[in-house]
């Protein structure tokens, strides 16, 4: 099991790097950055879609799961990148997309060409509702991951169909078995007999729906949508076709990470990733990166609307499923193409040093975490958001656009509320993590060439913040993630393993845990300070004189007190606690 204790380095295709000036990134232009890849000390790298796609959700709405997103590249290319993966010893896991494809797609164009169609039972195909004055209604009342009814109306055969996400996103029928197979031969076997290690599996837990698909319960009577995650997520079946897909990843020897939302119970996410299952491997919770989201409207919320103890209750819930008690593995993990990143979010931004200090602050809280390690593209390097100062058009995203736009027609352009709306996406919009990497000084920071124009704008801050610089500097962010990731796998029972032990839950300031490893081994101790104030901690009481400092972001060793966002994985020997 290679995956237990490795780091997965994810890439976004599109922002990673351009190799042919169309402003676009590609997969030559990843190939050509595989030996920076490989010096980070990864074991493997997840690729984003880079199917072919009419980027209406960024390649997460396929048209073909054959062929390649001809602005990245080809399917050669891909194969390229396999082998020049494999030759450095690490692995290649591609995004599996199979909720929903894209309206494109030769099979939804069938589907949708008549009720007759041998296809039409692929997607979910339903009668309209209609009010006693004729009104036309959709079948529920459900609201779709962004926004609107998840029903679109097809003008031509009359009748609804379903899509989760975008109208350009139909779901795949999982209830017919004859489409069951043609997913997995198509998007399953055809890249895994390419030489594929595996699989990030897309809104893993959505495939199996409640087929008489009732309302949800109206939470907002002011909304004309409801929220439904409750209903179209871990449905009825869906066990059925984990098991049913597991099969065919375990004759390949594939590895799976399954995509989770709205499953915090531990005894659900079991029913996944516990070994004897043969579901999945792992999966991505999100108790951390949701939390100051608002409860129901993502965006719904204000900056920084969080505290520590809720932090930590919500490391301590995801963790818990490695605590040694159970057969499951899961995964640690700050940010990925779907979260702003976490500097903006969880550090400071406030001066040069305490931006870099708490950028490796959070790499030394997500890395001490036990299960697989996920690091976004950027994240190395400590990027942020995107300024203040940008326009909303700078936003592409359909998830941003559209919960700006809904805001607009439901408060009919009310000046706060849309500033209200504008701060929220600065801070938590899909946007941020996937403006373009930042390589270097140079205009458009080396990601395109200066001619060229980037399919999105360039951080203003990519003169000092690039990987450039910070790869002659023995003391930055990228320099600390490659000793933490050095670090990590030098005790991969204390860092990817152990078991997690909050010492202080209602701590407001300092984030101080244990991992304990096996029995009569070592013990981690991390303190971790949020703050930008220097904190009194007692670390001698809980350390006793055998001791180790194995990493720290700051100039103390002082176990009385931490500076600002200052943070020290310690080690030590179980047997000396106090
Ligand atoms: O995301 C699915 C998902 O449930 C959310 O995390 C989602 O990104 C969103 O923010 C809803 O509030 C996956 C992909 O990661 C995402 O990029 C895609 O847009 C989505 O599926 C549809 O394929
Ligand atoms: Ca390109």
């Amino acid at each position: 099991m290679w995956w237990k204790n490795a780091t997965v380095y994810q890439i976004y295709p599109a922002s990673f790097k351009d190799s042919n000036s169309d402003g676009i990134g590609d997969i030559p232009g990843i190939l050509a950055q595989l030996d920076y890849i490989e010096s980070l000390g990864v074991d493997a790298i997840w690729l984003c879609p880079m199917y072919d796609s009419p980027q209406y959700d960024m390649g997460y709405d396929i048209s073909n799961y054959e062929a390649v997103y001809p602005p990245y590249g080809t399917v050669a290319d891909v194969e390229a990148l396999i082998a020049g993966c494999h030759a450095r010893g690490m692995k290649v896991l591609l995004d599996l997309v199979i909720n929903h494809t894209s309206h494109e797609h030769a099979w939804f164009k069938e589907s949708r060409s008549s009720r007759d169609s041998p296809k039409r039972d692929w997607y979910i195909w339903r009668p309209a509702k209609y009010d006693a004055d004729g009104t036309r209604r959709p079948p529920n009342n459900w609201r779709g991951c962004f926004g609107g009814s998840v029903w679109e109306w097809d003008e031509e055969t009359q009748e609804y169909y379903l899509h989760l996400f975008a109208p350009q996103q139909p779901d795949l029928n999982w209830e017919n078995p004859e489409t069951r197979a043609a997913i997995f031969e198509s998007a399953i076997e055809f890249w895994l007999r390419k030489g594929i290690d595996g699989f990030r599996i897309d809104t893993v837990n959505m495939y199996s729906k409640p087929m008489d698909f009732p309302d949800a319960p109206v939470i907002d009577p002011n909304q004309e949508w409801q929220s439904a995650s409750h209903l179209f997520c871990n449905g009825p079946r869906i066990h059925e076709y984990m098991r049913e897909m597991g099969q065919i990843l375990l004759k390949h020897n594939a590895m799976t990470v399954g995509e989770l939302p709205h499953t915090p119970e531990v005894e659900d996410v079991l029913k996944y990733v516990s070994a004897k299952e043969e579901q999945l491997n792992m999966v991505f919770q999100f108790e951390i990166v949701e939390l100051g989201t608002g409860k129901d409207l993502r965006y719904d919320t204000v900056p920084r609307n969080w505290t520590l103890p809720q932090l930590r209750a919500r490391a301590q819930t995801t963790q818990r499923l490695m605590d040694g008690t159970t057969d499951g593995w899961s995964t640690s993990f700050l940010e990925n193409h779907d979260q702003a990143r976490s500097v903006s979010r969880w550090g400071s931004e406030a001066t040069p040093e305490l931006w870099a200090r708490s950028a490796k602050m959070l790499a030394m809280f997500v890395a001490s975490l036990s299960g697989t390690l996920y690091l976004y593209q950027g994240q190395e390097i400590g990027m942020v958001n995107a300024p203040a100062s940008w326009p909303i058009s700078e936003y592409k995203d359909v998830e941003s656009n559209n919960y700006y736009n809904f805001v607009r027609q439901s408060t009919h352009d009310d000046p706060v509320a849309l500033a209200k709306a504008k701060a929220a996406l600065q801070h938590l919009a899909r946007d941020h993590a996937r403006l373009p990497m930042q390589w270097d000084g140079t205009a458009h920071a080396g990601f395109t060439t200066p001619e060229a124009t980037p399919w999105m704008r360039v951080n203003d801050n990519h003169g000092s913040l690039n990987v450039k610089r910070q790869n002659l500097d023995g003391h930055s962010v990228l320099a600390f993630w490659r000793q933490m990731l050095r670090v990590r796998r030098t005790y991969p029972e204390l860092f990817a393993g152990g078991v997690f032990q909050d010492t202080d839950p209602q701590g407001e300031s300092l984030f101080v845990f244990e991992k304990l490893g096996a029995e009569g081994g070592k013990k981690l101790v991390v303190a971790l300070n949020f703050t930008s104030e220097t904190q009194p901690v007692d670390l001698a009481g809980r350390l006793g004189s055998e001791y180790k400092v194995l990493i720290q972001n700051g100039q103390e060793t002082s176990l009385d007190e931490l500076q600002a966002y200052e943070g020290r994985p310690l080690i030590m020997h179980r047997t000396s606690q106090a």
